[in-house]
């Protein structure tokens, strides 16, 4: 048992009391309360190209230790995740404003992914490709990519995180990485996590350098730091989380100088509720999607396209199930929802409310009202919240992502409709059909059913396992990151012929000379 409280993870020199904040520091809040946790120093672009300089010097040595070195390395990282399992949950609820289960479950996700990046640390196969030519050997070897950006949102603070730099790790990259403005301390809690483990090993004892700037962090404004990452030419991969607008810019910018991007972006998940569905299973699976995190994740439940002869059952079994939600300090056991992370964010969801409206849809529970009776409170905090959608429209709202508890019901007649609707949106990150029908699930999982990156049947959208690659299509980015064979983006595909032959043919049969 550890005795740690995640105060001790914050030791930092870049980390202050609140009171000692000058202009150079952000101050990062406790969404539930809004009191001020901790100050951060923002770094200065000077100090933003030290570091990548010296991830860059450090990538030179990193990339020849053997990949089931690094791997060792991670396997002790994801110990240390494990010791500190509960310190660090207590600090993604406290600076994120998860609920405590879902602050230890984000840790639990980072434990994971560094357990399976340690297997594939022995395990990063290339092919062997038959030759055309006599005595000619061919194949396909992965080598590393270089120092990586990892660019985070809030709402994932460490796993997102874990994700990229565990793989990239074991693939012989260097990162840096840069967190969201609103949760700089998880991030300093996690890079302590990873430096403790570097710092007291001696498996990575590099000639010239630190071990600790293969997980590099750098904290800043856009000016300073975020915009000369995109453009830096010694990084040639951005991954990137958040916004689709964010991620425009992002893709513009590494797309303009030809690196690559990872880009994992906003969602609009949808649920489709066939006649035949379990009910009882879809209630639990839409109030974890929709209520869990405040409907803050990528996945988040946002519309449910439920079948006419269901829909009132399943609106009716929601609304009972939505009154149980206990909203308050996520630190509690009994809470179920949190507060938003900004008081933007509130802005955001009164904003989409009030559009609903307007486009004929009609608030059945929490709406404008709920985020009144909240208003005096300290703390972001608003009520789940659902909408029922007029029949046969698809109001714009409902085409957007707000990151808030908000959720669509829609009413349709068949499987056609409910495709129709449910790929009728710019994003595409997770979807789920809740039915017994095996017709419905294969169709829904066919080239004319769901266009998401994830398609899950008799399961909600959100809450993901590591094991498979994670993203989505359209304004989603692409891009995949964690299991699978994400890993393949962290490094650079190398064609390799050796010709072991005393004659010198070319391909295609060409003579030459
Ligand atoms: C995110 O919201 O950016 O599938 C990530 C899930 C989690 C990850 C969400 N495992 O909901």
């Amino acid at each position: 048992m550890t005795t740690t409280t995640f105060s001790s993870l914050l030791e930092h020199p870049w980390v202050v009391d609140p009171s000692d904040a000058t202009d150079s520091h952000t101050i990062s809040y406790n969404p539930a309360t809004g009191e001020p946790i901790a100050a951060v120093r923002r770094q200065t672009n000077e100090e933003y190209n030290d570091q990548v300089a010296r991830s860059n010097a450090i990538f030179k040595e990193w990339r020849m230790l053997p990949a089931p070195k690094r791997g060792e390395l991670v396997r002790r990282i994801g110990n240390a995740f494990r010791e500190y399992e509960r310190p660090l949950g207590e600090l993604v609820a406290m600076e994120a404003g998860k609920i405590i289960a879902e602050g230890i479950g984000e840790v639990v996700e980072c434990i994971d992914i560094a357990d399976f990046a340690v297997g594939l640390s022995r395990q990063l196969y290339g092919l062997t490709i038959a030759s055309e030519r006599p005595r000619h050997a061919m194949m396909e070897q992965w080598q590393p990519l270089g120092t990586i950006g990892i660019i985070s949102a809030f709402n994932f603070p460490v796993a997102v995180w874990a994700w990229n730099s565990m793989l990239a790790a074991v693939c012989g990259d260097t990162m840096i990485w840069k967190p969201s403005s609103t949760t700089p301390l998880t991030a300093i809690a996690m890079t302590n996590v990873a430096h403790e483990v570097m710092r007291n090993q001696d498996i990575f004892t590099p000639e010239h350098g630190d071990p600790c700037d293969v997980f590099g962090l750098v904290f800043g404004s856009r000016e300073e730091v975020g915009e000369p990452l995109l453009a830096d030419r010694r990084i040639p991969l951005i991954s990137a989380t958040g916004s689709c607008k964010m991620g425009r810019r992002v893709g513009e910018v590494v797309g303009g100088r030809l690196a690559k991007s990872l880009l994992e972006l906003g969602g609009n998940n949808a649920i489709i509720i066939m006649d035949d569905a379990d009910l009882d299973m879809v209630i639990r699976g839409t109030l974890f999607g929709a209520v869990g995190t405040a409907g803050q994740r990528c996945t988040s439940t946002r519309r449910l396209l439920c079948h006419e002869s269901v829909v009132d059952e399943v609106t009716n079994g929601l609304l009972k199930a939505y009154e149980q939600v206990q909203i308050g300090n996520p630190l509690d056991d009994s809470t179920l929802m949190g507060p938003l992370i900004t008081e933007y964010a509130v802005e955001d969801m009164r904003n989409a409310l009030v559009q609903a409206k307007e486009e004929g849809c009609e608030i059945l529970c929490g709406g404008i009202e709920g985020i009144e009776r909240w208003a005096d409170r300290p703390g972001n905090f608003v009520e789940p919240t659902i909408v029922k959608v007029p029949r046969g429209t698809q109001p714009e709202v409902t085409k957007d992502e707000t990151f808030a508890p908000i959720l669509y019901i829609f009413t349709i007649s068949d499987l056609d409709e409910a495709l129709e609707m449910h790929n009728n949106v710019d994003q595409g990150l997770s979807s789920a059909i809740f039915t017994n029908s095996m017709r419905s699930a294969g169709r829904f999982l066919s080239p004319e059913g769901s266009d998401c990156g994830i398609a899950n049947v008799n399961i909600g959208t959100s809450g993901a396992e590591i094991g498979g690659a994670f993203g989505g299509e359209k304004d989603t980015g692409g891009g995949r990151e964690s299991g699978s064979d994400s890993w393949k983006v962290y490094m650079r595909r190398q064609t390799c012929t050796t010709n072991w032959s005393d004659e010198m043919p070319l391909a295609q049969g060409i003579e030459f000379g």
